[in-house]
């Protein structure tokens, strides 16, 4: 998350049903961060992405709190005196960040969160050697335990507070909240949505059986459990399934300590209101008249990610030399441009990654470039305008994740686009399911498909590209951004009517 645009204090077109209640959202990382000014005053900068605008505005328009981790020392500070200062951002909700001790938050975040959660859900581990579950593992889990009881414990505290929130959890990280806020708040109503996929269940036993009994006990403390898609919907109730706990998958229901869980696909949407106001910055405009020069008469293949092992940014280098040597009339003719945002640096599998990243870019560059031609170009920087303003501009958008639970820049990328470029998707995107029949799919791990999809997308003809990018533009905007909260507020609203 970086330095972000303001948000619009209210916006009569984006409001929803006004009758409902607060709302209280809990994540790891909140939606501002403080940065200091000249005169060393902390200055609030909203976060930047769909994720943020689909919370910040519910949150707009029910009010209520935002409950997230201190990150940065700065952060930490701030919340030690309460309440964060956020009313400059035009907010009508409040931020409690969390102060947790700085040892106890690496186990939580990077020994589990990032370390054994991740990689198990996007099936990250080189099975022969990793994962292994010894004690430090479980000092690992037992830190992941605290922190997410620490939540549910703020969580309950404000309840009384917010006169009775809907609790709205995120993510992996806080897998545990929904059934120790339970405990501690018996009749609230709790959804947790789940950012990332859901593993299958022989996958999942790669898990140790009593953390993985302990993971879905967890997430069952809440009515609603949301996914982006059926596909990690259905993964999550076979895991119910092979644990024993009865399961109606026509209704998409776990029954379990005499309560019925709702597990539902609730497809985050593009925003495309931000996206828009994004590209009208003066410096994503710079950014676009410098890409737009630095890519002259070539045509573009463009990849936007975190630097991240499940978006698969290595096998896409090793799929555009491929694709260079079968179709070498296209050298000097097309440029590869990966932005991607620095990401985990902690993790030394990522450092280790990056470099391999880097140093293969760098090969192609040596072995297939010539005159003022460098096919590859690698920016490792968090740039959000730069990625703004080559949205606009590719040919070829390359999204490939081994899994991903959405991707959203799949749906961002042809919302900005102006040369009908082509979505060429790996089918295990999550956003595959809603826009993956106007892409050119490919199979992640299937190189040569991939190189072949390249040559393809960019061999495709005006109409047949046009007709693809208008379908796509249309995919997307039938989702609006809104549509990810209320329809899950409404879930549990129904839930609770039904007792
Ligand atoms: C997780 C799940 C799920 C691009 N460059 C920069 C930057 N971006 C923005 C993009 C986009 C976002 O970052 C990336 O979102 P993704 O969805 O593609 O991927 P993850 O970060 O892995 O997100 C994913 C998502 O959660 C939401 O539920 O879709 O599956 O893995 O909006 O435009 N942001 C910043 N600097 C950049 O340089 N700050």
């Amino acid at each position: 998350m970086g330095a972000g645009r303001p948000v619009a204090p209210s916006d009569p077109e984006r409001a929803g049903p006004s009758d409902r209640g607060r709302v209280v959202v809990a994540s790891n990382r909140g939606p501002v961060t403080f940065v200091p000014d000249e005169a060393g005053r902390p200055v609030p900068r909203r976060g930047v992405g769909g994720l943020v605008s689909a919370l910040t505005g519910a949150l707009q328009r029910t009010g209520g709190l935002w409950v997230a981790a201190a990150m940065s020392d700065l952060d930490r500070e701030l919340a030690a005196r309460g309440r964060l200062d956020v009313a400059e951002l035009g907010w009508n909700f409040g931020v409690r960040s969390l102060v947790v001790d700085p040892e106890t938050y690496d186990r939580f975040y990077n020994g589990v969160s990032n370390r054994v959660l991740w990689f198990l859900h996007h099936y990250l581990w080189d099975v022969p050697r990793a994962p292994s579950f010894g004690p430090q593992e479980r000092e690992a889990w037992e830190a992941y335990r605290k922190v997410n009881r620490t939540f549910a414990r703020a969580l309950a505290e404000e309840g009384e507070a917010q006169g009775g929130p809907a609790y709205l959890v995120q993510d992996y990280h806080l897998s545990l909240v929904p059934a120790a806020l339970r405990e501690l708040r018996p009749g609230a109503p709790v959804a947790h949505f789940f950012h990332i996929p859901f593993a299958d269940p022989t996958y999942v036993r790669l898990l140790p059986t009593a953390l993985r009994r302990e993971l879905l006990a967890g997430m069952l403390g809440a009515d609603v459990l949301g996914f982006h898609t059926e596909r990690w919907a259905r993964n999550f109730l076979g895991c119910c399934e092979a644990e024993g706990i009865r399961v109606d998958r026509r209704r998409r229901a776990v029954s379990w300590q005499g309560r019925e869980v709702r597990v539902r696909p609730y497809p985050l949407g593009a925003d495309v209101e931000g996206l828009a106001a994004a590209a009208d910055t003066p410096e994503a405009r710079a950014a676009l008249a410098e890409l737009e020069a630095w890519r002259g008469e070539a045509r573009l293949v463009l990849r936007v990610d975190r630097a991240e092992l499940s978006k698969n940014i290595l096998r896409g280098f090793l799929a555009f030399e491929l694709f260079l040597r079968r179709y070498p009339e296209w050298r000097g003719r097309v440029r590869f441009l990966a932005l991607l945002n620095p990401s985990r640096g902690d993790l030394e599998e990522y450092a280790a990654y990056v470099e391999q990243c880097l140093a293969v870019a760098e090969r192609v560059n040596r072995e297939l470039g010539s005159g003022g031609w460098r096919p590859l170009e690698v920016s490792l920087k968090d740039d959000f305008p730069r990625a703004v303003a080559a949205y606009q501009l590719y040919d070829v958008l390359l999204v490939n994740p081994v899994f991903d639970g959405m991707n959203l820049v799949a749906k961002e990328g042809p919302v900005l686009n102006r040369r009908d470029g082509v979505l060429v998707l790996s089918e295990n995107a999550g956003a595959f399911e809603e826009v993956g029949r106007y892409a050119v799919r490919v199979n992640p791990f299937d190189v040569l498909e991939t190189a072949e999809a390249i040559a393809a997308a960019l061999a495709m003809d005006r109409e047949e590209r046009a007709r693809r990018a208008r379908a796509l533009r249309r995919a997307v905007r039938r989702n609006p951004l809104e549509r990810w909260v209320e329809a899950q507020l409404a879930d549990l609203e129904d839930a609770r009517r039904r007792g």
